[in-house]
C-alpha cells in the first residue's frame, strides 16, 4: 500500500502546483492613486490664477467622489501639490517684458511662462480634497530655478519623495488623474512608467490647459503603454 501513498502524495503536489499557481496569477498587484494638483489656483471653482477649462465645482466634486470610492476599495491615495516660492522661474512676472504664456528657454528647455500660481502658503495652493482621504502629499516645484510638472522629479532631475513613498507602500500600479492633462498629469504618468509602475490614466477626471496639447498628451501616454480610460472603471483598473 506504500505505492498508493506515493501516488497520493504526488497528486497532492500536482494539486498544490496548479491551484497555487492560479492563486499566484490572480494575486492582484498593489494599486495606488495619484491625484495631481487639484488645487485652487488651477480651478474655475476657486477663481484660480491659472484656472483650467472645465474645473468648476462639479468637476472638483466628481474628483472627490471618485477618490473616495478608490480609497474605499483599499487603494492608498497620494496627492501632488504644486508649491512654488514667489520668485519661481515659471512665473512671467519674474521675467521683465514677458507676458503670460510666452515661451522662453530655461536651462536649454522650452519653458511656458505662467501667471503666478500655487505660491507656498497661499489659499490658491490649497488642495481641494478632504485631507482625510490623502495618505501623503508630495510637494513639487520648490526650487525657484526649475519647473516641476512631474510628481516624481523636477526639470533639473531632482527627485521628489514620490518613488520612495510608493516603493515603501509596495505600490506596483498607479491610477493618475487631475490637473492638467497636458502638463502635470502627463509628466507624472510618463515618469511613473519610466520608474517601472503600471499606469492607468482617467480622462474624465482630468482637465487640460488646451485641447490640442491634451490630445497630444493622451496619444503620448497611450504610446508609452499607459491604459487611458474614459472614466472610472474599477474592473479595468483592477485587471492585471
Ligand atoms: C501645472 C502649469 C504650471 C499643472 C503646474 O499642474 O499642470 N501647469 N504648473
Ligand atoms: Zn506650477
Amino acid at each position: 500500500m506504500k505505492k498508493w501513498g506515493i501516488v497520493l502524495l504526488a497528486g497532492a503536489f500536482v494539486f498544490i502546483e496548479i491551484f497555487g499557481g492560479l492563486a499566484m496569477a490572480k494575486e492582484a498587484v498593489k494599486i495606488g492613486v495619484i491625484v495631481v494638483d487639484v488645487q485652487g489656483d488651477f480651478t474655475k471653482f476657486k477663481n484660480g490664477s491659472l484656472a483650467v477649462e472645465g474645473t468648476d465645482e462639479a468637476y472638483v466634486k466628481s474628483v472627490e467622489e471618485s477618490t473616495k470610492k478608490l480609497k474605499a476599495m483599499g487603494f492608498p491615495i497620494y496627492a501632488t501639490q504644486d508649491w512654488h516660492p514667489k520668485n519661481h522661474a515659471s512665473f512671467f512676472t519674474n521675467h521683465p517684458g514677458k507676458k503670460a504664456f510666452d515661451v522662453i528657454k530655461l536651462h536649454g528647455k522650452d519653458q511656458v511662462l505662467w501667471p503666478p500660481h500655487c505660491v507656498q502658503n497661499t489659499p490658491g495652493a490649497e488642495i481641494l480634497l478632504d485631507k482625510k482621504l490623502v495618505k501623503a502629499v508630495i510637494k513639487k516645484g520648490m526650487d525657484p530655478q526649475y519647473d516641476s510638472y512631474s510628481g516624481f522629479q523636477d526639470d533639473g532631475g531632482k527627485k521628489t519623495e514620490m518613488d520612495k513613498i510608493l516603493k515603501k507602500d509596495q505600490i506596483k500600479k498607479v491610477v493618475v488623474y487631475g490637473i492638467a492633462t497636458d502638463y502635470c498629469v502627463r509628466a507624472t504618468a510618463l515618469d511613473a512608467v519610466t520608474a517601472g509602475y503600471q499606469v492607468v490614466m482617467i480622462k474624465n477626471l482630468s482637465r487640460g490647459v488646451a485641447p490640442d496639447t491634451s490630445q497630444k498628451a493622451i496619444d503620448e501616454m497611450k504610446a508609452k503603454g499607459i491604459l487611458v480610460l474614459d472614466d472610472l472603471d474599477l474592473e479595468k483598473i483592477k485587471a492585471n
